[in-house]
């Protein structure tokens, strides 16, 4: 009996962390699912109206390239004062790529907007006067357009750069996985492949705290009857795992390197395995509900 009172008095306290777990698994799965949405939200999409804004531009991106925004014409009349005339287009666009690193330095959109991914205006990018790679993109194609130039964007979900009809632009990626064009959109099939190598790198450069406070809140919605031995070694295994994928994806540019896939495998396996520690108590649990995790 002494033994029962001390194994299930730490299990009894933990089971009470979070509130939720005493509602029925159909109202629990739901809320934490719902808790954890807004804490994302909170995190990575702090200003609601920039996330509507961002929504509305990714719908229409050619809507972006205003060869003829006001904004931008001081930027035209530069460029074309600056550009020799005998260039061809291939030095063209080399030149358009210079102009616009010189006058958009990059900069990370949570430092510039606040949030995760903003995709911007060009009047946008010139008031703020810095921009990461979509922002730059939105300048780039429009100068070219201004310039007489068939422009639009192009994007393999990590980068995003400009396409002409002379070739490509603001450093092109390995595969042109989503073209938008103004005949409509191209898709390609084999870029979702990259799909996974950009999403450790979109993990690998956001800000560590922030992330986090996102492993910190999954971990808290996951407490419940698991005790503190488990309960701890799912927490290593989230942190461990977040760090893990941001090492693997550090480094989007090089060839493929079996060290960073190896990174990125184990930290997805040690995030699996964060959740898998919970379940295991869950189905070795005897009797009585205490073994109830989430
Ligand atoms: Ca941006």
């Amino acid at each position: 009996m002494k033994e029962n009172v001390k194994t299930s008095k730490p299990q009894h306290a933990q089971r009470h962390v979070v509130l939720i777990n005493k509602l029925r698994w159909y109202l629990r799965w739901p809320c934490k699912w719902m808790i954890f949405a807004i804490v994302y939200m909170v995190v990575c999409f702090p200003y609601p109206s920039l996330l509507i804004r961002h929504f509305r531009h990714l719908s229409n991106p050619n809507a972006l390239i205003e060869p003829d925004a006001p904004a931008l014409q001081p930027w035209v009349a530069e460029l074309r004062e600056a550009l020799p005339a005998d260039l061809d287009p291939s030095e063209v666009l080399e030149h358009v790529e210079g102009f616009v690193i010189r006058h958009v330095p990059y900069q990370w959109d949570w430092i510039t907007w606040g949030v995760v991914d903003y995709l911007p205006t060009v009047t946008e990018v010139i008031e703020k006067g810095q921009e990461d790679c979509d922002g730059r993109a939105v300048v780039a194609a429009s100068l070219l357009r201004a310039l007489g130039y068939n422009a639009w964007l192009v994007t393999d979900f990590a980068h995003m750069w400009v396409a002409t009809d002379y070739g490509e632009t603001m450093g092109p990626g390995r595969i042109k996985t989503v073209e938008v064009t103004e005949e409509g959109v191209r898709f390609q099939w084999a870029g979702l492949f990259e799909l996974p190598r950009a999403t450790a790198y979109g993990v690998a450069v956001f800000p560590p705290e922030r992330e986090l406070i996102l492993v910190a809140a999954a971990w808290l919605l996951l407490l419940g009857g698991a005790g503190y031995a488990r309960s701890a070694t799912s927490l290593l295994l989230l942190v461990g795992g977040l760090f893990m994928i941001r090492y693997g994806g550090s480094d989007y540019w090089d060839p493929l390197l079996w060290t960073q896939v190896s990174a990125e495998l184990a930290g997805l396996a040690a995030m699996i395995a964060a959740f898998v520690v919970m379940f295991i108590r869950l189905r070795s649990s005897t009797g009585g509900g205490s073994g109830r995790l989430v």
